[in-house]
This record gives structure tokens, sequence and C-alpha cells, in this order.
């Protein structure tokens, strides 16, 4: 790539698409096509395709979707299956038919088997179940994954896969319900500290691990691995902290300020019991990620305080 290169980050309103927006022109990639209102709706074919045939962009990050916390995949799973099915054949399509250059599709880790030897690594995918309260929405990420992969076979097509930790950052969904558990903790954390609450309630267990990497080192791996891999296994975008969820929600709480005790709601579901990525390969090809887990979570703290509690957040794009 090069500072004249016509980049589309499709999906700029995601939490990858919004760090990848602010990294690209830092690293002197400006010539951006679709950027906010010139994005066209990505679940709307004709406008997909008239967009690419009017901006012809070269290189595109396929990052969109809608996607939210385990909360949100157990109430709207077939709004997000088919918004993210939509997505991928609409954009995959047209970046095939208008020639694109390069182009990054953006998976989800929770399209990896449940059961799948620990740290996830490419070759186990689609060889069993997946975790069932994420299931629609993975086996639209896995669709996007293979179809990338047909377009590679048919056509030659330079479209590379990555699979990224569990985000969280700046300009994340800290809904309660739809969040992601760090965002999600950070709002609770701080209203309870508000209030002077003695106890903060975590959903599940507390035992299950995650893998978590911070957006803006997400939009680095992704701006490296377009300019350094171009294979046909896909990527991840790990070597972020692994974690429980007691452990991360500790951090949380001593970031945000809260001193009462941790209540575990075993009401609510733990999801997949770990998920750590192999990025061997990533790795490799020379990227590690440049935050540590508390300096990410003391960032984001910071966005919410001034751009939530001070109401000037709209919620993020959930179906
Ligand atoms: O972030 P989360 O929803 O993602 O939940 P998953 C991670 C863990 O945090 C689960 C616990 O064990 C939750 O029970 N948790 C504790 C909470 N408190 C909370 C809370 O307030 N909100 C949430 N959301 N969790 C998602 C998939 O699964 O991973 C998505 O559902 C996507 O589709 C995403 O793949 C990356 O890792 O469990």
């Amino acid at each position: 790539m090069t500072p004249t290169t016509r980049i589309f980050v499709a999906g700029g309103d995601t939490l990858p698409g919004a760090a990848l927006l602010d990294l690209l022109p830092a690293e002197e990639f400006g010539s951006l096509v679709g950027v906010g209102p010139d994005e066209p709706d990505l679940t709307d074919a004709l406008a997909v395709n008239s967009f690419f045939a009017a901006e012809r962009p070269e290189v595109v990050f396929l990052v969109g979707g809608p996607s939210g916390g385990i909360g949100l995949n157990r109430a709207r799973p077939a709004d997000l299956m088919l918004a993210n099915l939509q997505v991928a054949t609409n954009v995959l399509d047209a970046a095939h038919r208008y020639g694109v250059r390069k182009l990054l599709y953006l998976a989800s880790s929770c399209a990896y088997p449940r059961e799948a030897p620990q740290p996830l690594s490419p070759r186990s995918l689609g060889t069993g179940p997946l975790e069932p309260t994420s299931a629609p929405y993975a086996t639209a990420k896995l669709a996007g994954a293979v179809l990338c992969d047909a377009y590679r076979r048919q056509y030659g097509s330079n479209f590379i896969t990555a699979f990224p930790a569990n985000p969280f950052g700046p300009g994340d969904d800290f809904g309660a319900d739809s969040g992601h558990v760090i965002p999600a903790l950070i709002r609770r954390a701080h209203e309870a500290a508000k209030h002077g609450d003695s106890v903060l309630s975590v959903w599940g267990s507390g035992t299950p691990r995650r893998e978590f990497l911070f957006s803006r080192d997400l939009a680095s791996a992704c701006l490296f691995a377009l300019e350094n891999y171009d294979g046909d296994a896909p990527l991840n975008l790990g070597g972020g902290t692994v974690l429980s969820i007691a452990e991360a929600a500790r951090v949380v709480a001593d970031v945000v300020g809260f001193r009462g005790r941790l209540a575990f709601d075993t009401s609510k579901p733990d999801g997949a019991p770990l998920k750590a990525l192999d990025s061997s390969v990533l790795r490799g090809l020379g990227w590690a990620p440049a935050t540590t887990f508390r300096d990410a979570v003391e960032e984001t703290y910071h966005w919410f305080l001034h751009h939530v509690t001070e109401g000037v957040c709209r919620e993020r794009t959930t179906v």
C-alpha cells in the first residue's frame, strides 16, 4: 500500500472499524473512501455494488456487521446471523466484481469449536460443535471465512481471513445487556462506585478465561496482516492477555475505583470455558500488541467517562 492507495474500511461504525479509521491516516494511508455517511448500508447488495462501481477501492478491510456480547447473542441470534451473512456476501462479491487487489475479512473467535484444543489453531476450524450461546453469529462469521477461501480458490482473489481475540476499547458498546464483558463491567462498576454500592455483580461463575486485545492493537494487527500476510490459512490476531473473568473484573473494579466485593451471578451464562488463540504465525511475522490489559482498561474507562457518562455517546451498532 502507498499513501494514494484507495482503502475502504467496510464497517467503520464498528469497534475495529473505528480504530482502523484512526490508525490508517496516522500511518500515512489517507486515501480512504466510504467514510462515515459515505459508507453504504452493507446489508444492501445494490447499495454496496453501486458504491464499489463508483469508488473502486483497491484495498478493503471487511470488519463490518453487528456484534455483541453473550447477552445480545442470546437475545437477537437471527438478526445477528442474517446481517453478518449479508455483509460478508455483499462485500466479498462486490470486491471480486470490481477487482479489489487485497481484502482482509475479520471473523470472530467464537467461530472456533467449543471443545477445540487450546490455544485455538486455525486447523481446528469446522471440526466440531460451536458454543451454543453464539452459534448463529459464529456460523455467519465462519461462512464468511469459507467464502473468502472459495474466492481465493476459484478466482485467485487475494482475500485473507483473520480471527481476533476478544476486543474492547474506546467507542465500544457499554450497554449493560448488549455489550461485551469489559465495557459492560466498566459501566456497572462505575455506577456501583458512584452509588457507594458494596457489591458488583459479575455474570456467570467468573471462571471462564478469555484472551483480550485492545482495539487499537487489533487495528494495528489488521494493518500488519494486510501488508505482510498472503496465506491461504486464516490468521489469528492475538497475543493479548488471557485472564479469568474474575481476574478481569478485579482489574476493572480497581481502575474504576470500586472498592466493594464481586458477586458472581450464575443465573447468567458462562459461554465457552476458554478462548485463547495460537498467534504464533502473526508473532513469527513480527507483530506484537503494544498495550497492557490494565492500560487498555484505563484508556477505555476514560473514554467512557468523557463520551458515555456525559451522554454524548450513541450506542454502538447493534441490530
Ligand atoms: O464478552 P462476552 O459476552 O463474550 O462474555 P464471550 C465473556 C464472559 O464474561 C462470559 C462473562 O463468561 C460472561 O458470562 N461476563 C461477566 C459478562 N459479566 C458480564 C457482563 O456484564 N456482560 C457480558 N457480556 N459478559 C462473545 C460472543 O462471547 O465473544 C460474540 O457471544 C463474540 O459473538 C465475542 O464472538 C467476541 O467471549 O463469552
